[in-house]
């Protein structure tokens, strides 16, 4: 997969992108990032990006030109064009699996009070916020919501992660997980997990992972009931 990025930061895009699993996506060539600097399409001294809203109030504009320019000589006919922002349709894990499918992602990151509205009209396919707070712009969650399509692509990971990965999509938080040693500052790890009876382990963290959603995302366990918006299995 290629994913060009336009962004009036482009340097913080370095360290995140850099380390651990997507290092190697990007080293084994299963994932081409490409960060671009929107700056580059303009053509006035100083390097205008942003204007004056019409209609006044406070807060600069993205203007269309160079967003428009940077675009149209970035995509081909198969690019996705993704606009980070607040007003986007909410990302998660189906979402990120909905993103693998595109062979080219194009990520625009808003910044200041957004972007001139002719952008979303003609150039952006999809609009996307990664929660409901304000950030200083849609930098942080490109970097998000690459980091999660990029573990999902074919090789990324190792086995044993893919299966993890699976047992997320049944929709529920993860039951507790402990390591040695058995005992630790006078806590036990609790007796089920050292007996080898799989059958009662299989069971224990299956209550675990129910209780733990229960308490602290109600919200999963209303999903999965009403059947509605579940991560896709496949
Ligand atoms: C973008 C917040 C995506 C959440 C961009 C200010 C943003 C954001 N998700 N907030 N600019």
């Amino acid at each position: 997969m290629k994913i060009d990025v336009l962004t009036l930061f482009p340097e913080m895009f370095s360290g995140p992108l850099d380390e651990s699993i997507i290092r190697r996506a990007r080293e084994s060539g299963r994932l081409e990032l490409r960060i671009h600097n929107l700056r580059d399409w303009t053509h006035d001294r100083h390097r205008t990006v942003d204007d004056r809203p019409f209609g006044g109030g406070p807060g600069m504009v993205l203007k269309p030109e160079p967003i428009f320019e940077a675009v149209e000589s970035l995509v081909n006919e198969q690019t996705r064009v993704v606009l980070l922002g607040p007003t986007g349709r909410r990302f998660d894990q189906a979402i990120a699996r909905e993103l693998t499918q595109y062979e080219n992602l194009l990520f625009i990151c808003a910044s200041y009070e957004g972007v001139d509205e002719r952008v979303r009209e003609t150039l952006v396919d999809d609009e996307l916020s990664i929660g409901d707070y304000v950030l200083t712009n849609g930098n942080l969650p490109a970097m998000v919501i690459i980091d999660a399509v990029a573990r999902l692509l074919p090789g990324v990971l190792g086995d044993d992660a893919s299966a993890h990965d699976e047992s997320f999509s049944h929709g529920l938080l993860e039951y507790p997980h402990y390591t040695r040693p058995a005992e630790f500052r006078e806590i036990r790890v609790p007796e089920v997990l050292l007996s080898g009876n799989h059958a009662e382990i299989e069971k224990w963290r299956r209550e675990q992972a129910l209780a733990r959603t229960a308490k602290m995302r109600p919200d999963l366990l209303e999903k999965k009931e009403t059947g509605g918006n579940t991560a896709k299995t496949k």
